[in-house]
């Protein structure tokens, strides 16, 4: 099946007992068995259910893996991928990540014994020279959140399989979705999403995915989800379900609205930079050109008034975009990192790789492109 297609179908089958086209919300804890170990596949929802499988199902169809795993947030997903690892093992990360995956790595597991290191991905041996024999897991997200910052996914796994094959490759593919990349085609192991964003679309639900085609590595996360319990509930699946079969036509319109809000802000006399990897002038557009199949509706910006009060006032007066936190729904969000989404990043290491009080991000989503222009203008204006 063709990407659009499998979105819809991909790992669906309609409801055996009914025939309903979508599966119904399953909101039951447990299942009946006839006699001790006698059941239909289902015993107790913290280990499956109808409605989080067929979820299940489409994450590991659209991603091009065998299995997919619904978690009930992102963080819980990233969450169950570090309990693979023991105290000592070794894990190297970009230097920018979601504040909240920066905040699990550093102040949860590193308590346990897991050691991280940060290294900008940009460049290979940045990687390659961290390696040793304690490296279990290298962490990539591309796009990064909040600096758009681009990893080539398949260089770098080469590089790493070459050293050692059993160092875990991992891409947190939320920014991008699998509309534009499919990390596992790429070599990787394990993909990651935080499912709250484009996936579901709707900014409805919190949820994590992970999607891998190792059966091996499969069985040991399933094992790790059910466990410890951090599942996705049966009324946020259907939610999310329902979401992710239109990923590729918001997606389509998320892009065209991203660039056109990209090219705006380029030429705008307030505006210092714009972090965008559909620019030319982006460090890694080249990159993004090769792995990517267009660029995403994020866009980040600074202002040339390098003030918190500059960015303060834009960020209280756009009226379209709304100021908070996450991002990848219908609707157009703005958030200030350094006070909100990255707070919890220490002030030294994000200024070191950028993050300033008058960076801005766009969640740029799929309203008439005219409006969000307007919108930022008048914002910029004032
Ligand atoms: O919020 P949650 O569903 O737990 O997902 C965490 C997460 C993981 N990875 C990336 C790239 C993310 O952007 C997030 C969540 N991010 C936001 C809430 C935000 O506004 O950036």
């Amino acid at each position: 099946m063709k990407f659009n297609t499998k979105i819809i179908h991909g790992g669906q089958q309609h409801d055996p007992s009914t025939g309903a086209v979508m599966p119904p919300i399953y909101q039951t804890s447990t299942y009946a068995q006839t006699s001790p170990g006698q059941h239909k596949g289902y015993i107790y929802s913290r280990a499956a259910n109808p409605t989080r499988s067929a979820l299940e199902n489409a994450f590991a169809s659209i991603e091009n893996g065998t299995h997919g795993f619904a978690f009930s947030s992102g963080l819980s997903a990233i969450d169950c991928v570090l309990r693979k690892l023991n105290p000592g093992d070794e894990v190297i990360a970009g230097d920018d990540l979601y504040g909240g995956t920066y905040r699990i790595f550093t102040q949860m597991f590193q308590k346990y014994g897991l050691k991280f290191h940060f290294v900008d991905m940009n460049f290979v041996e940045n990687i390659t020279n961290s390696i040793n024999k304690n490296t279990k897991l290298i962490w990539l997200e591309t796009p990064t959140n909040p600096l758009m910052k681009i990893a080539d996914i398949e260089e770098i796994t080469k590089a790493v399989k070459t050293i050692n094959t059993d160092i875990l490759v991992s891409v947190d593919n939320t920014f991008a979705t699998p509309y534009l990349q499919r990390p596992l085609d790429l070599g990787v192991d394990i993909v990651m999403h935080s499912a709250t964003k484009y996936l579901g679309g709707h900014s409805d639900l919190l949820m994590g995915a992970l999607m891998v085609k190792d059966e091996k590595l499969a069985k040991e996360l399933h094992f790790i989800q059910f466990a410890s319990g951090a599942v996705a509930s049966p009324m946020d699946s259907f939610l999310a379900l329902r979401g992710v079969k239109t990923l590729h036509i918001r997606m389509q319109r998320h892009c065209e609205n991203g660039k056109a809000v990209a090219a705006y802000l380029v030429n705008h006399p307030k505006v210092k930079e714009v972090y965008y990897p559909g620019l030319k002038s982006h460090p890694n557009h080249e990159v993004a050109k090769k792995q990517m199949k267009d660029f995403g509706g994020m866009v980040s910006f600074k202002l040339k008034d390098e003030s918190q009060k500059a960015a303060f006032t834009f960020l209280e007066n756009t009226k379209v975009f709304t100021l908070a936190e996450s991002l990848g729904g219908v609707e157009s969000l703005v958030n200030h990192p350094t006070t909100m989404t990255h707070a919890t990043i220490p002030e030294p290491e994000r200024l070191k790789i950028g993050i300033t009080d008058s960076l801005i991000r766009l969640s740029v989503g799929i309203e008439d492109i005219d409006d969000l222009l307007e919108d930022l203008e008048q914002a910029l204006s004032k």
